[in-house]
């Protein structure tokens, strides 16, 4: 199976970005964990991008606050898909990491979750994985079952205390 990248752009973005590798970690994907930034480590953030196809990465996840070039950055220079966190924090609480992250010119995507969407960056890495792994597929579908019997056991609770 190729492997998900995890590129952070400061340690500090660690409480953030575990909850992505929490989520791989309960389909079995394999994952690497890296703290470039775009902006201190340009030359070693370039250096994985470029290679990151041939060293057996299937995606890239790019979690950065403030000012949040990093996905960007990755995206510039790989063809691999590239997922983009936005981190809150700073005084803009994410909005300014929101903005840099999803603003990507036409021809440089970056696939980009919500503000400290850990999980869904994660989820889409296992989705693209899926698409040529049935194995996979089938643990996809049983997740989706899974939460949506969860929303369903809350709306029973909720009924049962509320509704006369
Ligand atoms: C960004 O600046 C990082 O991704 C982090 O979210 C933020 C603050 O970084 P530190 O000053 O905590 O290293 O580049």
């Amino acid at each position: 199976m190729k492997k998900i990248a995890i590129i952070m752009g400061s340690d500090s973005d660690l409480p953030i970005v575990e909850k992505a590798m929490k989520m791989l970690d309960q389909f079995e994907v394999p994952y690497e964990a890296h703290v470039y930034s775009a902006h201190r480590t340009p030359e070693q953030a370039r250096e994985f991008a470029v290679n990151a196809k041939a060293n057996g990465f299937g995606a890239i996840i790019a979690a950065a606050g403030m000012a949040a070039h990093l996905a960007g950055a990755f995206a510039a220079n790989t063809t691999l898909p590239v997922v983009g966190i936005p981190v809150s924090s700073g005084s803009l609480n994410g909005v300014d990491a929101l903005y840099s992250t999803v603003q990507m010119p036409t021809g440089i995507p970056v696939a980009t979750v919500a503000v400290n969407g850990a999980a869904n960056a994660a989820l889409l890495c296992v989705e693209m994985l899926a698409i040529s792994d049935d194995v996979l597929a089938e643990k996809l579908e049983e997740y989706r079952k899974a939460d949506t019997q969860k929303t369903l056991n809350k709306n029973s609770a909720v009924e049962e205390k509320y509704n006369h």
